[in-house]
């Protein structure tokens, strides 16, 4: 009988030729990528003029973001530079998928999280993978801060997107998209926290098109949260505040890289307030059965909000990039109860009003 191994299928299977692998890399890989992108009917009628939607659903990663995408490969040339112990700040996403691949590598992970702020699902990622769980009293700006200093000191290697292999496999998502279209989008939008991912899809765009695997590289459309968006007002926030805690940044680490792109692809960064961020996520999961989180909804509001600005014909892709089951509080508390009844028919034919 052959076995088929598990990490034949990962980012680092699939793109190996257009990442900084070789033989001697060990990947540790959990199946990440490959996500679905998501044709939206409804979102396509709401910009209208022959537009075409579609959503690229990171939440379906392994550990349910697309932080996943990076994560092999920061803990794939960690293992492979001899790494015992890895560390990251995080407002919970990269906790969960730093953690999930440390346990599968056999390293220790050490996390820094803002005290009070991460949304549950994610926390409780970071414990049940075995990961070393700090909060701090700070943001995770001043968490990021701690752990550049912390790896200064050469005993545990850096995984959050500072870490330059993290960028390397997140733009693997651009070529998925543009395999998956035939050609690169004309719009890309997404969430912007540290800016590390919409530099990432931007790196890649950039290198399908240099090598011919494009026609053209899309316009990068980026929206914070209003209440943390430095790069929009183009300073840095003290005390960031968001509900989208994901995004709660005030000094993200990629801004030169984001700048770049938004230049280069001719594209812009907006703001988005967090009742549009709540609504927009609320509409996504009603209208089109996609649950995502706060953040990831960033997006959708963006899309919303630009959306009569978007050229006829174009088409526009918008990645969301975490589960909804990543926060549920938050969604719960936008949600009605159950209706409670009693175990009669007559009772649930009398609420249904089908007497
Ligand atoms: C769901 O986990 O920064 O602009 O520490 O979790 O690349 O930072 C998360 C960021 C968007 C922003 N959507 O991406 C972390 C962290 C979700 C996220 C972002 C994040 P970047």
């Amino acid at each position: 009988m052959s076995v088929r191994f598990l990490h034949d299928r990962g980012v680092i299977a699939r793109y190996r030729e257009f990442l900084p692998v070789t033989d001697a890399t060990p990947v540790i890989s959990l199946n990440e990528g490959s996500t679905p992108l998501i044709h939206s009917p409804r979102l396509s009628e709401i910009v209208g003029r022959g537009c075409k939607v579609f959503v690229k659903y990171e939440g379906l990663n392994p550990t349910g973001s697309f932080k996943d995408r990076g994560m092999t490969m920061a803990i794939s040339k960690a293992i492979e530079d001899g790494a015992k112990a890895v560390i990251c700040a995080s407002t919970g996403n990269t906790s969960a998928a730093a953690a999930a691949y440390a346990a599968r590598a056999g390293v220790e992970c050490i996390v820094l999280l803002p005290a009070g702020k991460i949304a549950m699902g994610k926390l409780v990622q970071a414990f049940i993978y075995g990961a070393k769980v700090v909060a701090i009293e700070g943001n995770f700006d001043d968490a990021l801060r701690l752990v550049r200093e912390l790896g200064a000191t050469g005993r545990v290697a850096i995984v959050n997107s500072i870490n330059p292999h993290r960028i390397e496999g997140q733009k693997t998502a651009s070529f998925e998209i543009i395999e998956e279209l035939g050609d690169a989008p004309d719009v890309h939008i997404l969430p912007v926290g540290n800016a590390g991912n919409i530099s990432a899809y931007w790196k890649g765009y950039r290198e399908f098109r240099d090598l011919n695997r494009s026609t053209k590289q899309p316009r990068m459309i980026g929206f914070q949260a209003s209440g943390a968006a430095p790069i929009f007002h183009n300073r840095i926030v003290e005390n960031p505040e968001t509900l989208a805690s994901a995004i709660r940044i005030g000094n993200p680490a990629s801004w030169q890289f984001a700048t770049a792109a938004l230049r280069e692809s001719g594209g812009s960064i907006h703001i988005v307030t967090d009742e549009e961020i709540l609504e927009a996520q609320r509409w996504l999961a009603s209208k089109e059965g996609i649950f995502v989180e706060p953040a990831s909804a960033a997006s959708i509001a963006g899309l919303f909000k630009c959306a009569a600005q978007i050229a006829a014909e174009s088409t526009v892709v918008c990645t969301v990039t975490g589960h909804g089951l990543k926060d549920p509080d938050i969604a719960r508390e936008q949600c009605g109860g159950v209706i409670p009844a009693k175990a009669e028919m007559g009772a649930i034919l009398k609420l249904l009003g089908w007497e």
